[in-house]
């Protein structure tokens, strides 16, 4: 059941509460467990690899099998329908187009007196993409990870997910993989398959950066070996929030809160309305869609305890509690949502009108699906080609250009107490002057 509230100091309450969820979780003797996963595939590679899929997956694997073959490859294209095919494909050529524009531009900058700076942008050598197993195994997700990779130029794009039960990996992951140009995929996913990447073994390259979601010991995992090397964000359990007005419709409201509350018994869903009428029959509708709902025990439970039907004086503090939330999703299902769109400050990913559901981004609309979620929108974005890039500084001085800022470095120098700082400037600047006497 959906609960409604009235009160704004207790929506604000609420609200923090869904926003700070994942952080009750009790991660600090799931945290030992996986620095112990970390070291050991450290230190014994693919020996390690292995036992940790027999122990989690209950798969026996020898180590020529932990990478997916040509043969599977090729198969999974046998066992989707075409209409699938299809789809994946028009997926892709939507990610792509929209991550190709604005890609990061070198630039540089020469100045009269002969300084010359600028900014020079460049791939990551490999990335790792992580893509969980079971019921979250999402085609759409190989997709939203990889293509950024590719448009970005990375050469070597390696994806490791769980061997799966006795149907493998899903034949539409793998064929995601292959259309959004994923290079080579491992059999191996938990806190060991971050440690693969990380560190490297004998069979699983090491890797520059590593995306993708998973669950919290693959989040933990990944917070450890930032640092070894780069990691796109610390996935939480997904979450909306839906702004909308009296010209909403209840069921297309109730089936987007719905759409996300499947995901995960621990995924939020949160409706601010300014119509009390409104949240009254989305309510409904939401207990009425739940009926006959196949994924219905865990949805209900996010409804339960992440779900909320906030009921406010206005729009203007709609905006507000969803500007303090910073969610993940927030959908505008307003009469002028480019004209409320003007207040919001903090979102991952905005929705605007009432024919955009969060399910056309989630699948093809373009834009990444792999956003901040418990708040990270105040200082973080989606995942993009930056993820998988980044840039070098350029700096050249002309012995003119150099004698002029001595004098500068000269003090600095001094007050840092690092004579050597000091020489590496005066040095040339006297052969400056030589030169020209
Ligand atoms: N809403 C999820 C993405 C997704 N939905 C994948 C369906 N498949 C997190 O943004
Ligand atoms: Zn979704």
């Amino acid at each position: 059941m959906l609960r409604i509230i009235h009160q704004l100091s207790d929506a604000q309450t609420e609200l923090q509460r869904v926003c700070a969820r994942t952080h009750d979780e009790q991660v600090f003797h799931k945290e030992a467990t996986v620095r112990e996963v970390l070291q050991t595939v450290q230190r014994q590679g693919d020996e390690a690899l292995l036992r940790y899929t027999a122990e989690f997956d209950h798969q026996t694997l020898t180590a020529e099998e932990l990478r997916v073959s040509g043969a599977d490859l090729d198969a999974a294209y046998q066992q989707i329908s075409q209409p699938l095919l299809e789809a994946i494909r028009l997926a892709c050529r939507n990610i792509e187009t929209f991550h190709r524009q604005r890609l990061p531009q070198n630039w540089v900058q020469f100045e009269p007196d002969g300084v010359v700076l600028g900014k020079r942008y460049s791939p990551v050598d490999r990335a790792g993409i992580y893509v969980p197993g079971g019921q979250a195994s999402y085609p759409s997700t190989v997709m939203m990870n990889a293509i950024p990779a590719r448009v970005a130029g990375v050469p070597r794009i390696v994806m490791v997910t769980p061997p799966g039960g006795s149907s493998g990996i899903s034949p539409a992951v793998l064929v995601a993989a292959q259309e959004a140009g994923i290079h080579e995929i491992y059999r191996v996913g938990g806190a060991q398959a971050i440690a693969a990447l990380a560190y490297g073994t004998k069979t699983v390259p090491h890797v520059d950066v590593i995306t993708g979601p998973g669950n919290i010991y693959v989040t933990l995992a990944k917070k450890l070996v930032y640092g070894t090397v780069g990691i796109d964000s610390l996935a939480g359990p997904s979450e909306v929030l839906i702004i909308a007005d009296a010209t909403a419709n209840p069921a297309h409201v109730a089936a987007d809160l719905l759409a996300q509350a499947e995901h995960d018994a621990m995924a939020a869903a949160v409706l601010i309305t300014p119509d009390k009428a409104l949240a009254e029959a989305v309510v409904a509708e939401v207990s009425r869609q739940l009926l006959d709902h196949p994924r219905q025990t865990l949805t209900e439970k996010a409804i339960a305890h992440y779900g909320l039907a906030i009921v406010v004086d206005s729009l203007a503090t709609a905006v507000q509690l969803s500007n303090q939330f910073a969610p993940e999703h927030l959908e505008l299902e307003v009469e002028e949502p480019w004209e409320l769109l003007e207040q919001v400050r903090h979102a991952g990913a905005i929705f605007l009108g009432h024919s955009t559901p969060e399910a056309v981004g989630d699948y093809l609309a373009g834009p990444n699906h792999t956003l901040p979620t418990s708040g990270a929108a105040r200082y973080a974005s989606p995942l993009s080609t930056e993820t998988f890039m980044k840039h070098s500084s350029l700096i050249q001085y002309s012995p003119e250009a150099l004698q002029q800022v001595a004098g500068a470095i000269d003090a600095l120098t001094a007050a840092e107490g690092l004579p050597s700082h000091g020489d590496s400037v005066r040095l040339r600047c006297d052969r400056a002057s030589d030169r020209t006497h």
